[in-house]
Protein backbone atom coordinates (compact mmCIF):
# COMPACT_ATOMS: atom_id res chain seq x y z
CA UNK A 1 0.00 0.00 0.00
CA UNK A 2 1.61 3.53 -0.53
CA UNK A 3 1.25 5.54 2.23
CA UNK A 4 0.38 9.47 2.18
CA UNK A 5 0.40 10.30 6.08
CA UNK A 6 2.30 10.08 9.10
CA UNK A 7 1.74 10.09 12.78
CA UNK A 8 4.65 10.83 15.04
CA UNK A 9 5.56 12.26 18.43
CA UNK A 10 8.66 13.70 19.98
CA UNK A 11 10.95 12.19 22.05
CA UNK A 12 10.80 14.32 25.48
CA UNK A 13 13.25 14.92 28.52
CA UNK A 14 12.52 12.04 29.76
CA UNK A 15 12.78 9.59 27.15
CA UNK A 16 15.60 8.08 29.39
CA UNK A 17 12.71 6.95 31.71
CA UNK A 18 10.53 4.93 29.28
CA UNK A 19 10.81 0.93 30.21
CA UNK A 20 13.37 -1.16 28.63
CA UNK A 21 14.96 -4.72 28.86
CA UNK A 22 17.45 -4.17 26.37
CA UNK A 23 20.46 -3.86 28.66
CA UNK A 24 21.34 -1.26 26.32
CA UNK A 25 21.92 1.43 28.47
CA UNK A 26 20.50 4.38 29.02
CA UNK A 27 19.27 6.62 26.05
CA UNK A 28 20.74 10.34 25.61
CA UNK A 29 17.16 12.40 25.13
CA UNK A 30 18.93 15.29 23.20
CA UNK A 31 20.20 12.49 20.82
CA UNK A 32 17.44 10.96 20.70
CA UNK A 33 15.64 14.07 19.38
CA UNK A 34 18.55 14.47 16.95
CA UNK A 35 17.82 10.88 15.60
CA UNK A 36 14.16 11.32 15.40
CA UNK A 37 14.69 14.45 13.54
CA UNK A 38 16.23 12.31 10.40
CA UNK A 39 13.93 9.80 11.03
CA UNK A 40 10.73 12.41 10.14
CA UNK A 41 13.04 13.83 7.26
CA UNK A 42 12.53 10.08 5.69
CA UNK A 43 9.52 9.38 6.05
CA UNK A 44 8.76 12.98 4.26
CA UNK A 45 11.69 12.19 1.52
CA UNK A 46 9.49 8.68 0.95
CA UNK A 47 6.70 10.94 0.30
CA UNK A 48 4.77 11.13 3.66
CA UNK A 49 3.06 14.40 5.20
CA UNK A 50 3.59 14.41 8.68
CA UNK A 51 1.70 15.16 11.87
CA UNK A 52 3.86 15.48 14.55
CA UNK A 53 2.80 15.62 18.02
CA UNK A 54 4.46 17.44 21.18
CA UNK A 55 6.06 15.28 24.00
CA UNK A 56 3.99 14.23 26.77
CA UNK A 57 6.13 14.00 30.04
CA UNK A 58 3.70 11.77 31.33
CA UNK A 59 4.69 8.89 29.18
CA UNK A 60 8.48 8.91 28.49
CA UNK A 61 7.48 5.78 25.79
CA UNK A 62 5.06 7.97 24.02
CA UNK A 63 7.31 8.64 20.95
CA UNK A 64 6.87 4.52 20.20
CA UNK A 65 3.44 5.57 18.68
CA UNK A 66 2.97 2.36 16.34
CA UNK A 67 2.20 0.48 19.46
CA UNK A 68 -0.77 2.57 20.27
CA UNK A 69 -2.82 1.76 16.76
CA UNK A 70 -3.24 -0.73 14.20
CA UNK A 71 -3.91 1.48 10.76
CA UNK A 72 -5.11 -0.33 7.70
CA UNK A 73 -6.63 0.67 4.27
CA UNK A 74 -10.28 -0.44 5.89
CA UNK A 75 -10.08 1.25 9.13
CA UNK A 76 -8.20 1.66 12.26
CA UNK A 77 -8.38 0.22 15.85
CA UNK A 78 -7.23 1.65 19.06
CA UNK A 79 -5.23 -0.70 21.23
CA UNK A 80 -4.59 -1.08 24.78
CA UNK A 81 -1.27 -1.29 25.41
CA UNK A 82 0.43 -4.20 27.81
CA UNK A 83 2.07 -2.24 29.83
CA UNK A 84 -0.72 -0.02 32.29
CA UNK A 85 2.49 3.03 32.08
CA UNK A 86 1.93 2.89 28.25
CA UNK A 87 -1.83 2.99 28.16
CA UNK A 88 -2.59 6.31 28.74
CA UNK A 89 -0.51 7.36 25.26
CA UNK A 90 -3.64 6.16 22.98
CA UNK A 91 -5.80 9.11 24.26
CA UNK A 92 -3.50 12.08 22.18
CA UNK A 93 -3.51 9.30 19.47
CA UNK A 94 -7.07 8.68 18.91
CA UNK A 95 -7.97 12.48 18.87
CA UNK A 96 -5.15 12.74 16.40
CA UNK A 97 -6.58 10.07 14.34
CA UNK A 98 -10.26 10.48 14.64
CA UNK A 99 -10.33 13.16 11.43
CA UNK A 100 -8.61 10.34 9.33
CA UNK A 101 -10.57 7.42 10.53
CA UNK A 102 -14.23 7.68 11.03
CA UNK A 103 -14.84 4.55 13.21
CA UNK A 104 -12.37 3.71 15.57
CA UNK A 105 -12.44 0.41 16.77
CA UNK A 106 -10.94 -0.08 19.97
CA UNK A 107 -9.45 -2.99 22.26
CA UNK A 108 -11.46 -3.85 25.52
CA UNK A 109 -10.15 -4.41 29.02
CA UNK A 110 -8.83 -7.65 30.27
CA UNK A 111 -7.69 -7.18 26.15
CA UNK A 112 -4.13 -5.80 25.82
CA UNK A 113 -2.26 -4.96 22.25
CA UNK A 114 0.99 -3.25 21.64
CA UNK A 115 0.95 -3.16 17.59
CA UNK A 116 3.83 -3.43 17.56
CA UNK A 117 2.89 -7.41 17.49
CA UNK A 118 0.84 -6.94 14.15
CA UNK A 119 2.65 -7.18 10.94
CA UNK A 120 0.48 -6.47 7.61
CA UNK A 121 1.46 -8.34 4.46
CA UNK A 122 -0.55 -7.16 1.74
CA UNK A 123 -3.73 -7.56 3.49
CA UNK A 124 -2.29 -10.75 6.03
CA UNK A 125 -2.09 -9.69 9.24
CA UNK A 126 0.51 -11.82 11.51
CA UNK A 127 -0.46 -10.97 15.15
CA UNK A 128 2.47 -11.49 18.00
CA UNK A 129 1.14 -13.15 20.79
CA UNK A 130 3.54 -11.75 23.68
CA UNK A 131 3.92 -10.79 27.17
CA UNK A 132 2.61 -7.28 25.98
CA UNK A 133 -0.33 -8.69 23.52
CA UNK A 134 -2.84 -11.21 25.63
CA UNK A 135 -4.90 -13.97 24.47
CA UNK A 136 -8.18 -11.55 24.54
CA UNK A 137 -5.72 -8.98 22.73
CA UNK A 138 -5.30 -10.87 19.91
CA UNK A 139 -9.17 -12.32 19.53
CA UNK A 140 -10.25 -9.44 19.86
CA UNK A 141 -7.78 -7.89 16.98
CA UNK A 142 -8.48 -10.60 14.61
CA UNK A 143 -12.45 -10.58 14.79
CA UNK A 144 -11.99 -6.55 14.13
CA UNK A 145 -9.66 -7.87 11.59
CA UNK A 146 -12.12 -10.43 9.71
CA UNK A 147 -15.16 -7.62 10.13
CA UNK A 148 -12.95 -5.53 7.73
CA UNK A 149 -12.63 -8.60 5.62
CA UNK A 150 -8.63 -9.27 6.54
CA UNK A 151 -7.27 -12.60 7.15
CA UNK A 152 -5.20 -12.91 10.51
CA UNK A 153 -2.73 -15.56 11.82
CA UNK A 154 -1.49 -15.76 15.82
CA UNK A 155 2.39 -16.61 16.15
CA UNK A 156 3.60 -17.37 20.05
CA UNK A 157 6.22 -15.97 20.27
CA UNK A 158 6.34 -15.82 24.21
CA UNK A 159 8.94 -18.17 24.19
CA UNK A 160 11.43 -16.01 21.97
CA UNK A 161 12.73 -13.97 25.04
CA UNK A 162 15.19 -11.91 22.87
CA UNK A 163 11.52 -10.32 21.06
CA UNK A 164 9.65 -7.67 22.83
CA UNK A 165 7.26 -7.58 19.80
CA UNK A 166 6.96 -9.42 16.70
CA UNK A 167 7.80 -6.83 14.51
CA UNK A 168 11.16 -6.50 16.66
CA UNK A 169 12.08 -10.07 14.48
CA UNK A 170 10.02 -9.55 11.54
CA UNK A 171 9.23 -7.02 8.42
CA UNK A 172 7.27 -6.98 5.48
CA UNK A 173 9.14 -6.00 2.88
CA UNK A 174 6.76 -5.98 0.46
CA UNK A 175 6.36 -8.52 -3.10
CA UNK A 176 5.91 -11.23 -0.88
CA UNK A 177 9.03 -10.82 1.44
CA UNK A 178 9.59 -11.12 5.08
CA UNK A 179 12.95 -10.16 6.53
CA UNK A 180 13.24 -11.88 9.92
CA UNK A 181 15.57 -12.63 12.53
CA UNK A 182 16.52 -16.72 12.70
CA UNK A 183 14.14 -17.16 15.90
CA UNK A 184 11.24 -18.25 13.73
CA UNK A 185 10.50 -21.95 12.90
CA UNK A 186 8.03 -22.94 9.99
CA UNK A 187 4.79 -21.92 10.40
CA UNK A 188 2.32 -22.48 8.32
CA UNK A 189 1.63 -18.46 8.38
CA UNK A 190 4.53 -18.07 6.27
CA UNK A 191 3.78 -20.48 4.16
CA UNK A 192 3.25 -17.75 1.50
CA UNK A 193 6.55 -15.85 1.56
CA UNK A 194 9.76 -16.04 0.34
CA UNK A 195 11.61 -15.25 4.04
CA UNK A 196 15.29 -13.14 4.09
CA UNK A 197 16.99 -14.01 7.61
CA UNK A 198 19.09 -11.04 8.93
CA UNK A 199 22.47 -13.09 9.96
CA UNK A 200 22.09 -13.31 14.31
CA UNK A 201 24.57 -10.36 14.39
CA UNK A 202 22.33 -7.80 13.00
CA UNK A 203 19.21 -9.47 14.45
CA UNK A 204 18.38 -5.83 15.71
CA UNK A 205 17.94 -4.96 11.72
CA UNK A 206 15.16 -6.98 11.03
CA UNK A 207 12.87 -4.30 12.17
CA UNK A 208 12.99 -2.45 8.95
CA UNK A 209 10.40 -0.18 7.12
CA UNK A 210 9.12 -0.27 3.98
CA UNK A 211 7.75 2.77 3.21
CA UNK A 212 6.76 3.34 -0.93
CA UNK A 213 10.05 3.06 -3.01
CA UNK A 214 12.02 2.93 0.10
CA UNK A 215 13.01 0.76 2.57
CA UNK A 216 14.43 2.58 6.10
CA UNK A 217 17.09 0.29 7.53
CA UNK A 218 18.76 1.11 10.78
CA UNK A 219 22.55 2.00 10.31
CA UNK A 220 25.34 -0.28 11.30
CA UNK A 221 23.92 -3.43 9.94
CA UNK A 222 25.71 -3.51 6.77
CA UNK A 223 24.73 -7.11 5.69
CA UNK A 224 21.30 -6.66 6.14
CA UNK A 225 21.27 -3.53 4.02
CA UNK A 226 23.31 -5.36 1.39
CA UNK A 227 20.73 -8.34 1.37
CA UNK A 228 17.48 -5.72 0.79
CA UNK A 229 19.39 -3.37 -2.04
CA UNK A 230 20.02 -6.80 -3.39
CA UNK A 231 16.64 -7.41 -4.00
CA UNK A 232 16.03 -4.18 -6.07
CA UNK A 233 14.90 -1.81 -3.01
CA UNK A 234 16.43 1.30 -2.20
CA UNK A 235 17.38 1.76 1.65
CA UNK A 236 17.71 4.48 3.18
CA UNK A 237 20.18 3.70 6.56
CA UNK A 238 19.41 5.45 10.04
CA UNK A 239 20.87 6.18 13.20
CA UNK A 240 18.20 4.55 15.84
CA UNK A 241 20.81 3.82 18.85
CA UNK A 242 18.77 5.63 21.79
CA UNK A 243 15.76 4.61 20.15
CA UNK A 244 17.43 0.44 20.53
CA UNK A 245 18.07 1.34 23.72
CA UNK A 246 14.38 1.37 24.85
CA UNK A 247 13.70 -1.70 22.72
CA UNK A 248 12.01 0.33 20.12
CA UNK A 249 13.31 1.21 16.42
CA UNK A 250 12.02 2.13 13.07
CA UNK A 251 9.00 1.23 12.54
CA UNK A 252 7.60 2.16 16.35
CA UNK A 253 8.73 5.97 15.52
CA UNK A 254 5.65 6.50 13.51
CA UNK A 255 2.13 5.45 12.01
CA UNK A 256 1.33 5.44 8.59
CA UNK A 257 -1.69 6.13 6.05
C1 LIG B 1 8.31 -0.38 25.56
O1 LIG B 1 8.93 -1.18 26.26
O2 LIG B 1 7.10 -0.42 25.45
C2 LIG B 1 9.08 0.70 24.84
N1 LIG B 1 10.24 1.05 25.60
C3 LIG B 1 9.50 0.25 23.47
C4 LIG B 1 8.37 0.03 22.52
C5 LIG B 1 8.83 -0.35 21.16
N2 LIG B 1 7.76 -0.48 20.26
C6 LIG B 1 7.72 -1.36 19.29
O3 LIG B 1 8.61 -2.20 19.16
N3 LIG B 1 6.65 -1.36 18.50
Amino acid sequence: MRFTQALLRLPGDNFAQGLTQSGEGAPDPALALAQHQRYRQALEAAGLALTVLPADPRHPDGCFVEDTALLTARGAILTRPGAPARRGEVDAIEAALTPAFADLARIESPGTVDAGDVCEADGHFLIGLSARTNDTGTAQLAGYLGDLGYRADILDIRGIRALLHLKSGIAYLGEGRLLTTTDFPQHPAFAAYERIEVPAAERYAANALRVNDHVLVAAGYPATRAAIETLGYETIPLEVSEFHKLDGGLSCLSLRW
